[in-house]
């Protein structure tokens, strides 16, 4: 895959790096998973406030939230099973962008329905820092925004359709970023409407 575009330093775009065909075949595969890991909506840190988002996650560790905090768990909340395996493609995928020594160990599954969003954030929960994080986009255009290492700092907006990926190492892995809104009803991709975003993270130092 070539030509992508740098937003900042060390955050990669690569415009519809996954075709339609892919992308479909990939929505039908995360959804046929989360009959086995179903979405649930974390809560915020200390307000137990619930985040507009819903979310799910594969592989070896989930990202989760409550009002005690954030932290990765080897099993989802409600099942109290392991989370699936991440799809092989996924991995591929890592391979190919993230280029890094060590898989993915966490695969986080966002899903947005209508009026989600996600306000600008750091993603501090890994100790391997150092890794990238590869993000990939599904269904509805996003307007994404990400800034530099301090909440207060200038940011860039980007749209994130449905099939970019980015890759986010180097300096932009402790940028803060977030979801601005997503335009509903700009893609048939996802049944019931929406936009689904993957993140790959490896969270322990191998
Ligand atoms: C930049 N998700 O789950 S993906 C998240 O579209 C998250 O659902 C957004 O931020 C979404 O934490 C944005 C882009 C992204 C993900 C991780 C990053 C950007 C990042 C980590 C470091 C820097
Ligand atoms: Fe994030």
């Amino acid at each position: 895959m070539s030509r992508s575009i740098e937003l900042r330093a060390g955050a990669h775009l690569w415009r519809e790096a996954l075709p339609r065909g892919e992308q479909e075949s990939l929505v039908a595969e995360i959804l046929a998973l989360t009959s086995e890991a179903p979405f649930y909506r974390p809560t915020m840190p200390r307000s137990d406030k619930p985040f507009s988002v819903e979310e799910t996650n594969f592989g070896p560790l989930g990202w989760y939230s409550d009002k005690t905090g954030y932290r990765y768990r080897v099993t989802h909340p409600y099942t109290d099973r392991p989370w699936p395996a991440i799809p092989h493609r996924l991995l591929a995928l890592w391979d190919s962008l993230g280029a890094w020594r060590a898989p993915p160990e966490c695969c986080l599954v966002n899903l947005y329905r209508d009026g989600a969003k996600m306000g600008l954030h750091q993603d501090r929960d890994e100790d391997a820092l150092d890794a990238p994080v590869v993000s990939i986009s599904l269904g509805d255009t996003a307007l994404f925004r990400i800034g530099g290492a301090e909440r207060r700092g200038a940011t860039v907006a980007a749209t994130l359709n449905s099939g970019d990926v980015v890759v986010f190492g180097g300096p932009a892995r402790h940028a803060f970023h977030g979801i601005d809104r997503v335009q509903s009803g700009t893609s048939q991709l996802v049944p019931g409407g929406g936009r689904i975003n993957l993140t790959l993270r490896r969270v322990t130092n191998p």
